[in-house]
């Protein structure tokens, strides 16, 4: 009986666990916990952000307070996010930079200086299917564009899972900020610019939706077009 009580237990604390953000991938390493990437409030919890509109829809520290150490990374090269766990629920990945104006440490990334540099969206076949390719793996890994310019950024990963997204303020956002030194970077000039929060309103295609039924048959994601540079 007590084993059987423990096991459900155990099974409660796993479906609710969602899951966090913490690690960089540079050069093949994946960097420790929190280190390079700013603590955000849910580092215990792991409580998704559902207001959009909120402070912490942009970095998620307003608990935390946290700042990060900043790693080196070379434009052009691949730069990898880790969970603490499988990205298990199903939704849709984006991915946004920000050049900080002096020392990114001390800055909150507020402002029109977002920019997409990666997506991972929803497959969808005129509504007989819809998969998730940013579902179901440990890692979400990326270029550098070559000619992004040179300096410290921070890059912003959000999850959007959509598996109770067909209410308003259902849709729920895994989000991390690391910190990053590109360097050997170009003169590019990265954009369209968005502010976050303010890049959604909530109600767009990609974060109101119901993906089980009726089976979306086209998939819109959400946030501005990913420049590559
Ligand atoms: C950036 O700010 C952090 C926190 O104040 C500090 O530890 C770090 O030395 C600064 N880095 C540079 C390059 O000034
Ligand atoms: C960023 O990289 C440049 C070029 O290697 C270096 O001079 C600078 O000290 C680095 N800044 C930080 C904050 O790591
Ligand atoms: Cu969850």
């Amino acid at each position: 009986m007590r084993l059987l009580y423990s096991t459900i237990l155990s099974l409660g604390a796993i479906a609710s666990a969602h899951y966090t953000f913490p690690n960089l991938i540079v050069n093949g390493i994946t960097t420790a916990d929190w280190v390079n990437v700013r603590k955000t409030n849910n580092f215990n919890t792991q409580a998704p952000v559902t207001d959009v509109k909120s402070a912490d829809f942009r970095c998620y520290t307003s608990e935390t307070q946290a700042t990060a150490s900043t790693i080196n990374v070379a434009a052009g090269s691949q730069l990898g996010i880790k969970s603490n766990g499988n990205i298990y629920h199903p939704g849709v990945i984006n991915v946004y930079m920000a050049k900080a104006p002096g020392n990114v440490s001390t800055w909150d990334g507020s402002g029109n200086v977002w920019f997409k540099v990666y997506q991972i969206s929803a497959v969808t076949d005129g509504g007989n299917t819809i998969t998730f390719p940013g579902s179901n793996i440990p890692s979400i890994s990326f270029t550098i564009p070559k000619n992004l310019p040179s300096g410290q950024y921070l890059v912003r990963v959000e999850q959007i899972a959509l598996h109770s997204a067909s209410t308003y303020g259902g849709a729920q956002f895994y989000i991390s900020c690391g910190q990053i030194n590109v360097t050997g970077g170009g003169s590019g000039n990265p954009g369209p610019l968005v502010a976050i929060p303010g890049v959604y309103t909530g109600n767009e295609p990609g974060i109101l939706i119901n993906i089980y039924w009726p089976i979306p048959t086209t998939y819109v994601q959400p946030g501005p077009a990913v420049w590559s540079g």
